[in-house]
């Protein structure tokens, strides 16, 4: 059996070469205008970057590789006895377009196991920052000091040739993946858990080894912690992560300057931290109305913190107008495992109350759930109170996406990023310009 390289290797070419064809032969086309209201606002729906590995679209959420959330949890390989799909196949399944077989994903796991350990020189950097420090701080650090063993910058620092850049950051990448549980699974340990660290345990797949590493022994978590890591992996190439994780690797940084920069990027309360602000905000309201509160209190609350001037979390996005499907696919798992949990109990009121509230608000272009308004309940229910620590899982299921793609645009051969800017007189002499007589 070809290996997951020798795969990716057979797809890259006639990619390339499809590549080349078109932009020979269209590369003049238009793919749509740039105003004034995007270049100051965040570049909101601006296409100029092209992503592989998914799509989203406003109103029907997410698809990887064409594959909605459903379909995935359909057709993507599960463990022995579970339910929901295992991340090794999302993972096969961005990189090289295919869903993948069973023996493809243990292909994956089995490579994973091999490059999994963590240097010494990590450790120490790692024990070496306060145990208080935000987990998503250390994360971050973590990948980077990583980069002293990177291939990529080793081959480059020989000569490559560009042709070969896929080769070494697929490494990387792999490397990478490979190591990113361990190292979330230590962070957690220390600065929780008085430093007791459990071991990789090599009988599981990635996802159940992440749940193992924390801690946490119930089952249904490894089967939680699965799905999770499959739905955070990918949402297109233009958020905040994605979009920080392509621009810093077409510098040819290498995967982990480009990954520990990406994580920075997730750590924001607008993108990534938006799941543990979910759950401060919860449990705040809990505290302070006595637990679970009426439907009248939850309103009044949703107002006071809509007109002290600060956003209720996990609602509204930059793209989408409907319901996140990975909120859905998360309320789907707590229906069927945590149906009278507490904080599920809040979660599902504020998805009854919020989007009224937010549309007579006015403000927000989107009143619904995204991702970051779920995540947390189902942590929490399985013991994982520490929620500054949330983020660190969605950056490791991010991981998966980014690099998949990062491989995609060394083969792709693509440039370093340079899009334009302007001053503001340059957008008033335009103005001016245009309103003179023709
Ligand atoms: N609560 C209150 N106000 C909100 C809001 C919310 N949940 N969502 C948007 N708004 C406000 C914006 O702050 C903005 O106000 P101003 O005009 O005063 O600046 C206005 O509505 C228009 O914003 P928008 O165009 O609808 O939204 P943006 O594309 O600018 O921002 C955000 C999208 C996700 C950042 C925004 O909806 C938000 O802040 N949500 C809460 C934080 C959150 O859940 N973030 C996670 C998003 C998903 C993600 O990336 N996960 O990682």
């Amino acid at each position: 059996m070809a290996s997951l390289k020798e795969k990716f290797a057979a797809k890259m070419v006639p990619m390339r070469e499809r590549v080349q064809k078109i932009l020979k032969e269209h590369g003049e086309m238009k793919v749509g205008d740039v105003s004034v209201a995007q270049a100051y606002g965040g570049m909101r729906s601006v296409k100029c970057m092209v992503w592989e590995t998914s799509a989203l679209d406003p109103i029907e959420g997410i698809r990887f590789r064409g594959f909605t959330i459903p379909e995935l949890r359909e057709k993507l390989p599960k463990a022995p006895g579970g339910a929901e799909p295992l991340p090794e196949g999302i993972f096969y399944l961005l990189l090289t377009g295919d869903l993948p077989t069973n023996d493809d994903v243990k292909e994956i796991t089995a490579e994973w196991q091999k490059r999994s350990a963590l240097p010494a020189y990590l450790l120490d950097t790692l024990k070496s920052l306060p145990k208080d420090m935000h987990p998503m701080t250390q994360f971050s650090l973590g990948i980077l000091a990583l980069q002293k063993d990177s291939i990529f910058e080793q081959r480059y620092r020989k000569g490559m040739s560009k042709v070969e850049h896929w080769d070494p950051m697929y490494e990387d990448a792999m490397n990478l993946l490979a190591k990113l549980p361990s190292i979330a699974g230590f962070i957690y340990r220390r600065s929780y858990k008085d430093d007791k660290q459990i071991p990789a345990d090599m009988n599981l797949d990635w996802g159940g080894n992440m749940a193992h590493m924390v801690g946490v022994k119930d089952e249904a978590f490894k089967e939680l912690m699965r799905l999770y890591l499959v739905i955070h992996s990918d949402h297109e190439g233009g958020n905040v992560s994605a979009h920080t994780c392509h621009l810093v690797g077409s510098a040819l940084s290498d995967a982990y300057y480009s990954l520990s920069a990406a994580m920075n990027g997730l750590a924001g309360p607008l993108h990534g931290l938006a799941n543990q602000e979910v759950l401060r905000w919860i449990m705040n309201l809990m505290k302070d109305l006595g637990g679970v509160p009426t439907k009248d209190q939850l309103i009044k609350y949703i107002w006071d913190t809509l007109n002290a001037g600060k956003v209720v979390p996990g609602y509204g996005h930059a793209v989408l107008r409907k319901t996140d499907p990975r909120y859905v696919a998360q309320r789907e798992f707590a229906l069927k495992h945590l149906p009278n949990d507490d904080i599920f109990k809040v979660v599902s009121m504020v998805y009854e109350v919020a989007p009224d509230i937010l549309t007579q608000h006015g403000k927000t272009k989107n009143p619904w759930p995204n991702v970051d308004a779920h995540s947390g309940c189902l942590l929490y229910h399985y013991g994982l109170t520490e929620y500054d620590f949330y983020t660190v899982f969605f950056g490791v299921s991010r991981a998966m996406g980014v690099l998949a793609q990062l491989i995609w645009s060394r083969a792709l051969g693509l440039p370093i990023e340079r899009p334009k800017s302007v001053t503001t007189d340059w957008v008033e002499a335009q103005i001016k310009a245009a309103a003179q007589p023709k």
